[in-house]
């Protein structure tokens, strides 16, 4: 019987396990990669750790994220990843060098190869064919240290695209629809793998489109075939030689399959506060438009950014809104100003920003009180802009570029002819802002600034495990709101006592202060708890914070990880029913938590304050069972090392 890519590259990098869904299966990770917001802490993990050198194959640290710069913190924390890179072995973008995922997909993705980052877009890389995951800090310093990443052992979806693209409909509309028809949970321990007629008519840039914006699905990962588009791709890139072809054998079975018709598709629009909410553009045109931003890794590519001058070219932004544009990458900044295209955004009046993420995770440009945000990224969670009763919508390039001289949501096709713009057939290549690891490592000292402050830590699981509900959310809780980033929190990354001020303050500003008095508690949490971006931060300030377990109705995967690797208990409710009995305040108590866990018997949870007892579920494997009861991953591995 034939095999899916998926399978193909999961069984040439299985190290343990069983190849069946839902199983925990270990792979050999080749490359990893950090950004500066989730690489600091992951650094210093590593440096726990003990190593002299990383163990991949080739191991990358960027920094794109924490930009601002408006006191000391960033630039301390910039100066301790340089000086960690060149004594451990990594390359490291320095910063204007651009998004990591933009990057990593121009510079060093190999089709067939496993990356994993610490960032939830990783799987980006997937355009190129490589089998690309997004993981928390820890998980990738762990990786960096040559040890397997475990991850269950996702269903593949076969997305089978016919048919071509229209014109003014782009590569964002495709992601846009399977997020309309599947929602953010719909690829919750799945990868996605593109197949079928339509995967031909796409660049690289376009299918990363694709990969990149899957992970609002929740979906482990995405994957494209590596082909001649492929091959194309990376020759322009001046990298051919790592190319190699790979692709589904033609018989190959799949646990979902999903027709897509490229032809069918229209421009669509994800309207606020979730990627999901998807409609037609058509259905909102003339609604008025405060900010338009383009960038992000989802669509900054010198190909969204010569279709967005092209548009532009010898036209005014509309004088009721301010556009914005971060380039993926220098590489992308660079093109557009050889060729004119830069000229043409300045000219129309667009505000160019240096290459990194920028407005995407609300490093300034916050957008005025109430407004309309339209943006080429792939996230519009209430508040992430840093104005939180703005409403940001999402859409491509295109569309934004259209709205952007229009003042309103337009749909693009009224204007008729579309631009036509192709990948180059050769990139501008320079990788002078790429720094090669130390030839003598032993001369490198660490730079460690005052913001860089100690890990913090906790001891083994307590039994009986008590204590009050200190929160209880809704279905869909991202990690932004559990965990803050933006302009003003995002530069704490490193000091988790002062990062602790901010937890679920999105929902609830009294909560830090409440934990603190009650001395950590638990969390109760509803469907696709914690999904959106892989911040371990969203599980480690809880850690320091107290929190012994988190009871949802489901959990998003790399959260879920997380949450395992600090120590937190996730539950399930058996009965998603007993979610509704609970209250903000009740103290609950779970007995013989060790013993059951260890056991593999079942768990219940007694309501001491209202007087009632109810079933969870665990579903952890023996090694995060361990894990857990270690009090988290450090933990875990230092007994192993002793
Ligand atoms: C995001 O898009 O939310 C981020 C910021 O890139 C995060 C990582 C982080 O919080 O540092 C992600 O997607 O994982
Ligand atoms: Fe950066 Fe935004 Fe991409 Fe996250 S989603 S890596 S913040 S550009």
């Amino acid at each position: 019987m034939g095999e899916s890519l998926t399978y193909k590259i999961i069984r040439e990098h299985l190290v343990s396990g069983e190849m069946i869904p839902g199983q925990e299966i270990g792979l050999r990770i080749d490359q990893t990669l950090t950004q500066d917001a989730t690489g600091t802490m992951a650094y210093l993990q590593f440096e726990t750790l003990g190593l002299e050198r990383v163990r991949t194959e080739r191991s990358v640290s960027y920094v794109d994220h924490n930009m601002l710069q408006t006191d000391f913190r960033n630039a301390d924390d910039h100066r301790y990843l340089q000086s960690v890179a060149a004594k451990y072995g990594l390359y490291f973008s320095r910063p204007g060098n651009g998004i990591c995922h933009q990057v990593h997909l121009e510079r060093f993705g190999v089709p067939g190869k496993t990356l994993l980052g610490s960032d939830s877009h990783t799987p980006t890389a997937g355009g190129l064919g490589m089998l690309a995951i997004g993981a928390g800090g820890l998980d990738v310093a762990v990786a960096m240290a040559g040890a397997p990443f475990y991850v269950p052992m996702p269903q593949v979806v076969l997305v089978w695209l016919t048919g071509e693209l229209q014109p003014w409909v782009s590569a964002k509309d495709v992601i846009l629809e399977l997020l309309r028809r599947l929602s953010v949970k719909g690829g919750v321990g799945k990868v996605f793998e593109y197949g079928g007629p339509g995967v031909a008519s796409l660049s690289v840039p376009q299918r990363a489109t694709i990969t990149n914006m899957g992970a609002e699905l929740g979906a482990t990962s995405s994957l494209f075939p590596s082909d001649e588009n492929t091959r194309r791709f990376l020759a322009a890139q001046g990298r051919e030689a790592d190319w190699r072809p790979l692709s589904a054998d033609p018989d190959a079975t799949y646990d979902e399959v999903i027709e897509l018709d490229l032809s069918a598709l229209e421009p669509l629009i994800a309207q606020p506060h979730s990627p999901d909410n998807v409609v037609p553009v058509r259905e909102l045109a003339g609604l008025p438009v405060d900010q338009v931003c383009i960038g992000s890794c989802t669509n900054s590519s010198v190909v969204d950014l010569e279709t967005v001058a092209a548009i532009l070219r010898g036209k005014t932004v509309h004088p009721r809104l301010s556009l914005t544009i971060s380039p993926g990458s220098k590489q992308a900044l660079t093109m557009i100003g050889q060729s004119g295209a830069l000229a043409s955004l300045v000219a129309a009046g667009a505000r160019i920003l240096e290459a990194a993420c920028g407005p995407c995770i609300g490093m300034g440009q916050a957008p005025a009180s109430g407004a309309v945000s339209l943006r080429s990224f792939n996230r519009n969670f209430e508040g992430r802009s840093g104005t939180a009763d703005a409403k940001l919508y999402l859409a491509s390039a295109e569309v934004c570029a259209v709205a952007a001289i229009r003042g309103e949501i337009t749909d693009p096709r009224e204007l008729g002819k579309a631009p036509q713009v192709h990948m180059p057939s050769h990139f501008v290549i320079n990788d002078n802002m790429i720094l090669p690891p130390a030839e003598d490592p032993s001369k490198v000292e660490i730079i460690r600034g005052p913001n860089i402050k100690p890990l913090p830590t906790r001891g083994p699981l307590e039994d009986p495990l008590e204590g009050e509900v200190l929160l209880i959310t809704e279905d869909n809780v991202t990690t932004d709101h559990i965990m803050p980033a933006g302009a003003q929190i995002l530069p704490l990354r490193s000091n988790i006592p002062a990062l602790s001020e901010y937890a679920f303050t999105r929902i609830d500003p009294t909560f830090p202060k409440r934990a603190r008095e009650a001395g950590g508690g638990l969390i109760v949490g509803g469907e696709n708890y914690g999904q959106g971006s892989s911040r371990e931060h969203a599980a480690l300030v809880p850690m320091y914070l107290g929190i012994k377990a988190v009871l949802a109705k489901s959990f998003a995967r790399i959260h879920r990880a997380n949450l395992i690797n600090f120590g937190i208990l996730p539950l399930v409710f058996a009965d998603p029913a007993d979610y509704g009995r609970l209250r903000q305040g009740d103290r609950l108590r779970l007995e013989g938590v060790r013993q059951a866990l260890e056991g593999g018997q079942p768990l219940t949870v007694r309501n001491l304050t209202q007087g009632y007892s109810f079933p969870v579920r665990y579903d952890l494997s023996p090694r995060q069972v361990q894990i857990i009861l270690a009090g988290g991953l450090l933990n875990y591995i230092k007994g192993q090392a002793s």
